[in-house]
């Protein structure tokens, strides 16, 4: 759904900065100083080329939420662009919320959720606590990563139908009746991200796997991607920041 809190703010960072381009800024080194340095100064370097900053597990658990994380938020923010958790929640309602509130809590505008455990009792405890605090959802669909058939396509047996369908087209439906802020299709399956396109129609697919993975940026945007989520193409290049700028005017095709 296009009109939501989270939608509007990417939406206005993309067309502002002419970017289809999320930032997975995934880095690691050993020394944490070095590595909150390598992040900010890495985010300063190519946010002129991106429309949104990505971050996983990967700083979190060694720069801390409320210390450097937040601090990248911030700076973030201050360059006006949202930024998504990838904590690909997966849990009970309380649980997923109470995660949810303290990322909410560091500045991040949006989670990333796994659809797989239901809505009651699952997802609905976080889908409560992102509308309390106008904040976006966007929900695994298809992931990107060879084995991903063997969740995301397996065919299953909806008690609403009497033939078996492939999962991910169920969570995608899912995303639409529930309202979620975007979908995540891996840009190594293209066709995926056009089947998904079909169900979910206005809703945002943010398609990673572009580069290191093998996908392509313009073959998922014209598949029916809405943004790419780009990491090591960007800040393992010899130069990230003329590695960002190229792959933002890709996205502009
Ligand atoms: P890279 O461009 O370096 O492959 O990074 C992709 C990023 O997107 C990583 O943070 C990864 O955890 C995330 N991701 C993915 O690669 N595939 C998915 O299906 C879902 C993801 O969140």
């Amino acid at each position: 759904m296009t009109g939501s809190t989270f939608n509007k703010i990417i939406t206005k960072s993309s067309r502002r900065r002419r970017s289809k381009v999320v930032l997975a800024l995934d880095v690691f080194h050993a020394s944490r100083a070095k590595l909150l340095r390598t992040a900010e100064s890495l985010l300063r370097n190519v946010e002129p080329y991106i429309c949104g900053l990505k971050l996983n597990q990967h700083l979190v658990l060694s720069l801390g939420l409320f210390e450097g994380v937040k601090r990248l938020v911030s700076l973030a923010h201050r360059y006006g662009l949202p930024t998504i958790m990838d904590a690909k929640l997966n849990d009970i309602a309380p649980t997923n919320a109470a995660i949810a509130k303290n990322y909410f809590g560091a500045g991040f505008d949006a989670m990333i959720a796994n659809p797989i455990v239901g809505w009651e009792g699952g997802m609905d405890g976080l889908f409560k606590a992102s509308r309390a605090s106008r904040k976006g959802v966007l929900l695994l669909v298809y992931m990107s990563h060879p084995a991903s058939g063997e969740g995301y396509g397996q065919l299953v047996l909806d008690p609403s139908t009497i033939a078996p369908r492939p999962l991910f087209e169920i969570f995608a439906e899912k995303a639409v009746e529930w309202r979620a802020d975007g979908v995540i299709v891996g840009a190594t399956y293209p066709e995926k991200v056009a089947r998904v396109k079909k169900i979910v129609g206005e809703t945002p697919i943010y398609s990673p796997g572009v580069g290191a993975q093998g996908g392509d940026l313009v073959t998922a945007l014209r598949s029916g991607a809405t943004y790419v989520i780009i990491g090591r193409q960007i800040y393992g290049a010899r130069n990230p920041e003329a590695a960002a700028e190229k792959l933002c005017a890709a996205s502009r095709q």
